[in-house]
């Protein structure tokens, strides 16, 4: 049983204006339409079908906030057995084609306007397809956050099932090199959600995000 096995949808929004009030640390998942983010959530949470993955490019619209809770030591006043300590928040992948121009629009403004403002942020999970990583839009991300240290970063390499044990090396061994020349809060991590690996990496990684001294992921088991 890890911390993300408490993972409960909260709430979304479509907006700037509907984003529920910053405090708790926050993880984006970020990155190209398609690239797996809604899947990744579901595979660290152990949770089939918390986030909506789809084979349809753009099915995330929302910004969709999943809480992240402890089981208290006893019951707080007034009964609460549990209390939040964090989110994960799943985005709407960037650079989908397909939608109206418009919506494009909103999209960008919604997701830049969180990443941009949004002052709980602790860290973003850039992920990326192993067969074409460091795409243009995931370049301007990362060229976006590199001045802002205080909000780490992790180069999510997924579907790493879908190229050859080689490649998969140079591709690893490029971006740790990289991640190592940005600063120490940015690493990089081969993942695949469809053979689940690299879960453990990536659970380790944001754990440590939400709880530098390891305070919460015993709490978070059951007695
Ligand atoms: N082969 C392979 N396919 C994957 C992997 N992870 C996700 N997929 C597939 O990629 C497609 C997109 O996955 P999603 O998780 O919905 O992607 P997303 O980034 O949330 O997409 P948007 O919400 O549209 O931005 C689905 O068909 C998934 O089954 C993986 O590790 N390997
Ligand atoms: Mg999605």
């Amino acid at each position: 049983m890890s911390l993300f096995d408490s993972a409960r949808f909260r709430t979304s929004a479509a907006t700037i204006a509907q984003l529920p009030g910053a405090g708790l640390p926050e993880i984006a998942f970020a990155g190209r339409s398609n690239a797996g983010k809604s899947t990744t959530i579901n595979v660290l949470t152990r949770q089939g079908r918390l986030a909506f993955a789809s084979k349809t490019p753009g099915r995330t619209q929302l910004i969709n906030f999943f809480a992240l809770s402890r089981r208290l030591p006893q019951a707080a006043p007034g009964g609460a057995r549990r209390e939040d300590v964090g989110f994960l928040v799943d985005l709407p992948g960037y650079g989908y084609a397909r939608a109206a121009q418009e919506t494009r629009a909103g999209w960008s403004g919604l997701i830049g306007g969180y990443l941009a403002q949004r002052p709980s942020l602790t860290g973003i999970v850039i992920v990326m397809d192993a067969r074409r990583p460091f795409m243009p839009a995931d370049e301007w991300l990362i060229d976006f956050f590199e001045s802002r240290a205080h909000v780490r970063q992790l180069w999510l390499i997924n579907k790493s099932d879908q190229i050859k044990r080689a490649e998969r090396a140079q591709v690893l061994a490029q971006a740790l090199e990289r991640a190592r020349a940005v600063g120490p809060h940015v690493s990089a991590q081969l993942f695949s959600g469809l053979k689940k690996e690299g879960v453990e990496q990536l659970q380790t990684t944001l754990l440590s995000w939400i709880d530098p001294e390891g305070r919460l992921d015993c709490a978070a088991k059951a007695p």
